[in-house]
C-alpha cells in the first residue's frame, strides 16, 4: 500500500500524465456517477463493463464541450484562413485515452475510477477502434488532425462515416478471413450528428444549355448528413472538428413509386441512396473502379464544398445570411489539400459551383480552383493510381465531364505553345488517356489545377519529379514540393508507452510532447548504463505485456527474452512480408542443421490485412501461417524460433505492438514505398530498424548515422540498373544453396504436407517474375540479420543503439510535417496561442 502511494506519488510529478488536485477528481466521481445513471440508466448493480466505458467516455466528453464551443467562436471572431484536409479515410482507433492525454486529465481520471474500484486499463478495450481506414494513407490523416489542432489552425477533416470500417480479419485453418466490421453497434459516444446541416447531394441527369449558361437537371438528390467528432489539441484548449457524411435518402426519394401507390417499395429503395456511405472499400494501394465508390467520392466532395462555402459566406454557423456576398477573398481564406486523388472531383465540383451557381467566369473561377487546392500524391504503383472511366463519369455527373474537357482543352493549348508540335508530349500529359477505353488520369487532373503537389518523403518526392510526373514537372517545376510523413507523438508515445514517456521525462522534462526535436538530449545518456538498464527494463515490461497477450489471444507461449522481430503492415507483394518468410525459413533450417548450436532467440510476428480481392496477398498469410505451424511445433526448435502471425493488425493492436519491438521491419524494394509510416512509430518506441533506402527510411537513416541501422538491399539506382540489364530471378536461386533450399520447401509442400501445391503459385512468382526483387535482395537480408543476431547479444550495446535512435526521430513528428504544409502550402501561421481553459465545473 505504501509502496503503491509511493509510486502515485512519483508519477504525480511527472506531470505528462496530469496532475490530479482532489477536487479534480471529486468532481470526476460526481461527474461519472451521474452519466452511470442518467446516461446509461444503470446502478452499480446493473452496470457492465462496457456501461463504465461509456460514462467514463460521457465524462471526459462533457469537458470538450466547453474549449469546442469556445473554439468555433473564437475562430468566427478572428475569421482566420481555413484549412481543409479531403480524405476518403481518418483511421482514428480509440479516442479515449487520446482525449484524457490531451485535455490532461489521464492521472484525474485513473485515481477517480480506482475509488470505483475500477482500471482504466480494463475499460479501454471496451472501445472498438474507429477504423475508417485502410493502413498509413489513413492514419496520417488522423495524425494530422492531432497536429493541427495542437498547433492551433483552424483546420477541418472531412470524410465519410462509413457504417462499416476496414473488415475483421479472422484466421481460420491459417486462411484470412473477413467480418464486418459493426463499429457502431453500441453507439458512439464521441460523435454528434447534425441533421440540421444537410446538405444535398445530385447524381445523373444531363447538362441543359441556356442564356445564363449550363444547367444541371433532371438529376436525383441524395442528402448528406454530417456527423462531428472533437478533435482536442494537445493541452493548448483548442478542439477542432472532423466532420464525416454519412447518405441519407431525402424524403421525396424515388416517389415516383410512391404516386403509383408503391409506398412500401418506396420505403424500401431508400437502402438505394443510403448504401453509399455503408462501407469502406478495404483496398490499400490499388485501384478499383466500381461505381459505388465514386458516388461515395463524389458525395464527400460536393457535400464538404457547400459546407465549406457557407463557412465563408456567413459568420455563423446554420447562418445563411451572406456576410461575404463576393468571392474575392475566398483565395484569403481558404486552403484545401486533396489526399491523394480520392477527392479530385473537387476539383471540377468547384469549377461548376463557382461557374454555374455563382456566376463567376471561367478564367476566375479557374485561378481560384488553383490557388486554393493542393494535392498530396502517397504513392507511385501504377495499379494505385485513379483512373475513372469516362463513360461511368458521363453518366453519374454529366456537367462535371464537360468541365474536364475543357479544362484539358486550355491545358493541351498551353502544352501546345511550350512545346510546339510535340504531339507525343501531349499524349503522354493528356487527362484523357485513350485505350480501350477512354479514361481519366486523376493525378493528372490533380497537378493541372492544384497550386502545389507533394510527395510524402524526399525520396518519393523525387521521383515524382524524376519520372512517374517528369512532363508535368517540367511545365510546372515550381508546383512540385516535398512533406516527409510524421506521426504524433502524443499517441504513438506518450498514449502507448507511458513508461517510456515518464522515463524521458525524467531526463529531459516533458516539453518533447510538442517539440520533438528536444529528444536530442537523451543522447548524452548514451554512456549511461543506469538509464540504458532503465530503458531495457521499460522494453521488457512492454515485451511482457504483448507475450501475455499472444498467449491469452493465440494460446502461444512466447519467451519474453527473446528478440521480439516484428512486421505489422497491409500485406502486399511490394511490402515483401515473403521476404521475411525466406529468412524464417533460413533461420529453421540452420537450427536444424546445427540443433546443438548457440543462436540468438527469436519471436518472429507478421501482422497485417490483406486486400479480400487479393488472391496472393492472402496465399501470403496462408504460408506464413504453415511456417509458424512447423516451427512452432518442432520440439528440436524449442523457444530458439517461434512465428507468430498477428491476427486483426489495426491502430489499437499497434498501439500494444510497437512499443514491445526490438527489430522494426522496413523491408519494401527500395522505390515503391513512398513514405512509410510504421517505421517512424517503431523508432520513436526505441526498436531498431532493419530495412532498405525506401521511403523515409532514407531519412530516418540521416537522422541516427548509418552505424545505428541494419540497411540492406538494393538502392533505387540499382534497381533501375537490374532492370536494364534484364532481371533473371532464377539466377539468385542457382548461385545460393540457402535460398534454393527455402525456395523448394515451399514449393515442394514442406509447410503444406496436405496439399504439396499449394504454394506452387508463389514459387512460380519468385522464379519467374519476382516483380519486387525478393531473389536478389535476399543474400544481403540474410547477412544483415546474422549481424543483428549478433548485436543482440550484448543489451547494453543495443540499447545504447536504441537510445540513439529515440534520441534522433524527433524529425517524424507530425508536427513538423504540419508546420511545413501550413508555411509552404496552405500560407496560415501555427500559433503557439492557448485559448483560456472553460471554466470547470461539476455539472
Ligand atoms: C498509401 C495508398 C492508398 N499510398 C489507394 N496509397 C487506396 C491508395 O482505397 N484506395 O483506393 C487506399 C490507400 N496508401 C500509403 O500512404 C503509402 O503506401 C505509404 O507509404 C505512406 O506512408 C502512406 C501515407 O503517406
Ligand atoms: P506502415 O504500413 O508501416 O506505413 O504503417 C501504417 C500505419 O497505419 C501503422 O503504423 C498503423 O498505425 C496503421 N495501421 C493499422 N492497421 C494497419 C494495417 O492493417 N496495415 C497498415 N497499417 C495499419
Amino acid at each position: 500500500k505504501i509502496k503503491e502511494q509511493v509510486e502515485a506519488e512519483k508519477r504525480r510529478q511527472i506531470s505528462i500524465r496530469g496532475i490530479a488536485p482532489l477536487e479534480g477528481v471529486v468532481h470526476f466521481r460526481q461527474d461519472f456517477n451521474r452519466h452511470v445513471h442518467y446516461t446509461i440508466i444503470k446502478d452499480r448493480v446493473s452496470a457492465t463493463k462496457r456501461d463504465y466505458y461509456t460514462a467514463l467516455a460521457y465524462t471526459v466528453k462533457d469537458h470538450l464541450v466547453g474549449r469546442w464551443l469556445r473554439t468555433h467562436q473564437y475562430y468566427y471572431e478572428i475569421d482566420p484562413k481555413r484549412v481543409y484536409y479531403l480524405s476518403m479515410e481518418f483511421y482514428m482507433g480509440r479516442t479515449l485515452t487520446n482525449t484524457m492525454v490531451n485535455i490532461g486529465t489521464l492521472f484525474p481520471c485513473q485515481e477517480g475510477l480506482r475509488h470505483f474500484g475500477l482500471e482504466l486499463e480494463d475499460l479501454e478495450p471496451c472501445e472498438v477502434d474507429a477504423a475508417l481506414g485502410n493502413g498509413g494513407l489513413g492514419r496520417l490523416a488522423a495524425c494530422f488532425l492531432d497536429s493541427m489542432a495542437t498547433l492551433g489552425l483552424a483546420a477541418y477533416g472531412y470524410g465519410i462515416r462509413y457504417d462499416y470500417g476496414i473488415f475483421e480479419q479472422k484466421i481460420e485453418g491459417g486462411w484470412q478471413k473477413e467480418e464486418p466490421d459493426e463499429w457502431l453497434r453500441y453507439g458512439n459516444p464521441w460523435e454528434l450528428p447534425r441533421p440540421e446541416y444537410v446538405l444535398p447531394v445530385k447524381f445523373y441527369g444531363r447538362v441543359e444549355q441556356s442564356e445564363q449558361g449550363s444547367k444541371w437537371v433532371d438529376y436525383q438528390l441524395v442528402h448528406a448528413m454530417p456527423y462531428d467528432t472533437p478533435i482536442p489539441g494537445y493541452l493548448n484548449n483548442t478542439v477542432n472538428i472532423l466532420r464525416l457524411w454519412s447518405a441519407k435518402a431525402p424524403t421525396s426519394f424515388n416517389l415516383k413509386f410512391f404516386n403509383n401507390g408503391e409506398y412500401l417499395q418506396a420505403v424500401h429503395d431508400r437502402n438505394l441512396a443510403e448504401n453509399i456511405t455503408r462501407v469502406l472499400y478495404p483496398n490499400d494501394s490499388m485501384f478499383e473502379g466500381r461505381e459505388l465508390r465514386l458516388k461515395q467520392e463524389y458525395l464527400l466532395v460536393s457535400a464538404s464544398l457547400q459546407d465549406l462555402i457557407r463557412r465563408y459566406q456567413t459568420d455563423r454557423p446554420g447562418n445563411f445570411k451572406l456576410v461575404r456576398p463576393t468571392f474575392d477573398e475566398f483565395t484569403d481564406k481558404v486552403a484545401i489539400q486533396l489526399n491523394d486523388t480520392h477527392p479530385a472531383l473537387a476539383i471540377p465540383e468547384l469549377m461548376r459551383i463557382l461557374m454555374d451557381d455563382e456566376g463567376l467566369s471561367w478564367e476566375t473561377a479557374w485561378d481560384i480552383v488553383n490557388k486554393t487546392c493542393a494535392y498530396t500524391n502517397h504513392t507511385v504503383l501504377p495499379e494505385a493510381l485513379e483512373r475513372w472511366p469516362l463513360s461511368m463519369l458521363e453518366r453519374l455527373l454529366p456537367r462535371h465531364v464537360e468541365i474536364i474537357y475543357i479544362i484539358n482543352h486550355n491545358f493541351l493549348e498551353d502544352v501546345e505553345k511550350r512545346w510546339p508540335g510535340d504531339a507525343d508530349r501531349k499524349r503522354r500529359m493528356s487527362l484523357i488517356e485513350e485505350g480501350h477505353e477512354k479514361v481519366v488520369n486523376m493525378a493528372r487532373l490533380c497537378i493541372v489545377a492544384s497550386h502545389a503537389i507533394n510527395g510524402v518523403s524526399k525520396i518519393h518526392s523525387e521521383i515524382l519529379k524524376k519520372s512517374v510526373f517528369k512532363d508535368f514537372y517540367e511545365m510546372f517545376p515550381e508546383r512540385f514540393q516535398n512533406k516527409t510523413n510524421g506521426i504524433t507523438p502524443r499517441r504513438w508515445l506518450i498514449l502507448c508507452n507511458t513508461d517510456l514517456s515518464d522515463l524521458i521525462t525524467s531526463k529531459i522534462g516533458e516539453d518533447f510532447a510538442t517539440n520533438l526535436e528536444l529528444l536530442r538530449g537523451l543522447e548524452q545518456y548514451v554512456e549511461s548504463e543506469s538509464f540504458l538498464r532503465n530503458l531495457i527494463r521499460v522494453k521488457q515490461a512492454n515485451k511482457q505485456k504483448l507475450a501475455d497477450y499472444i498467449e491469452q489471444e493465440f494460446n502461444i507461449v512466447v519467451n519474453p527474452a527473446s528478440m521480439f522481430d516484428i512486421q505489422v503492415k497491409r500485406i502486399h507483394e511490394y511490402k515483401r512480408q515473403l521476404l521475411n518468410c525466406l529468412h524464417i525459413i533460413t533461420l529453421y533450417n540452420q537450427i536444424k542443421a546445427h540443433p546443438e548450436g548457440n543462436f540468438v532467440p527469436r519471436t518472429v510476428m507478421i501482422g497485417g490485412k490483406a486486400a479480400p480481392s487479393y488472391y496472393i496477398a492472402k496465399l501470403v498469410i496462408k504460408l506464413i501461417n504453415n511456417i509458424a505451424k512447423v516451427v512452432n511445433n518442432d520440439p528440436e526448435v524449442g523457444d530458439r524460433l517461434k512465428v507468430v502471425f498477428l491476427e486483426n493488425y489495426r491502430v489499437s493492436l499497434a498501439e500494444l505492438v510497437i512499443p514491445a519491438a526490438d527489430l522494426s521491419e522496413q523491408i519494401s524494394l527500395a522505390g515503391t514505398e513512398a513514405s512509410g509510416t510504421g517505421n517512424m512509430k517503431f523508432m520513436l518506441n526505441g526498436a531498431l530498424t532493419i530495412g532498405t533506402l525506401d521511403g523515409a527510411n532514407v531519412e530516418m537513416v540521416e537522422e541516427v548515422g548509418e552505424e545505428n541501422f541494419f540497411l540492406f538491399g538494393m538502392t533505387v539506382e540499382e534497381v533501375e540498373e537490374l532492370r536494364k540489364e534484364g532481371y533473371i530471378p532464377r539466377k539468385y536461386y542457382d548461385e545460393n544453396a540457402d535460398l534454393q533450399q527455402a525456395v523448394d520447401q515451399i514449393n515442394s509442400g514442406f509447410f503444406s504436407p496436405e496439399d504439396p501445391s499449394l504454394f506452387r503459385e508463389i514459387y512460380n512468382n519468385l522464379m519467374f517474375t519476382d516483380r519486387y526483387c525478393l531473389m536478389k535482395d535476399y543474400a544481403s537480408y540474410i547477412a544483415v540479420q546474422r549481424k543483428v543476431s549478433d548485436l543482440y547479444r550484448k543489451p547494453l550495446q543495443w540499447a545504447a543503439m536504441c537510445l540513439r535512435n529515440i534520441a534522433a526521430s524527433g524529425k517524424f513528428s507530425s508536427d513538423r510535417t504540419i508546420r511545413e504544409y501550413a508555411r509552404d502550402i496552405w500560407g496560415v501561421d501555427p500559433s503557439a496561442f492557448k485559448l483560456p481553459a472553460p471554466q470547470e465545473s461539476s455539472t
